[in-house]
């Protein structure tokens, strides 16, 4: 009975996690390293990926020319990604 709670509950939260790539996370870039394909950016809590927390971190640009438009202390709108354990951005919009 347990265990059949626990594993709805796990579907449940995969899901959501599924869902929860769609929508676009508020950021600012803090640096841009456009030879490494590298963005640094300052964001609040990405519960998806267990950042329970705000940080400032590293990702992969999953396209280095989304670098080209954007430059530090700019306010972005990105889409945070995680493939094969490392994060990725796959979406940035400067934010108005
Ligand atoms: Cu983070």
């Amino acid at each position: 009975m347990l265990g059949a709670l626990l594993l709805s509950l796990s579907l449940l939260i995969g899901a959501s996690a599924l869902c929860a790539q769609a929508p676009l996370a508020d950021g600012q870039v803090i640096k841009i390293d456009e030879a490494a394909g590298k963005i640094t950016i300052k964001h609040g809590p990405l519960k998806q990926f267990g950042m329970d927390e705000g940080m400032t971190m590293v990702y992969r640009a999953a396209d280095p020319s989304m670098l080209t438009a954007i430059k530090p202390g700019d306010k972005i709108k990105f889409a945070p990604d995680r493939v094969n354990g490392q994060f990725v951005v796959t979406k940035i919009e400067k934010a108005r």
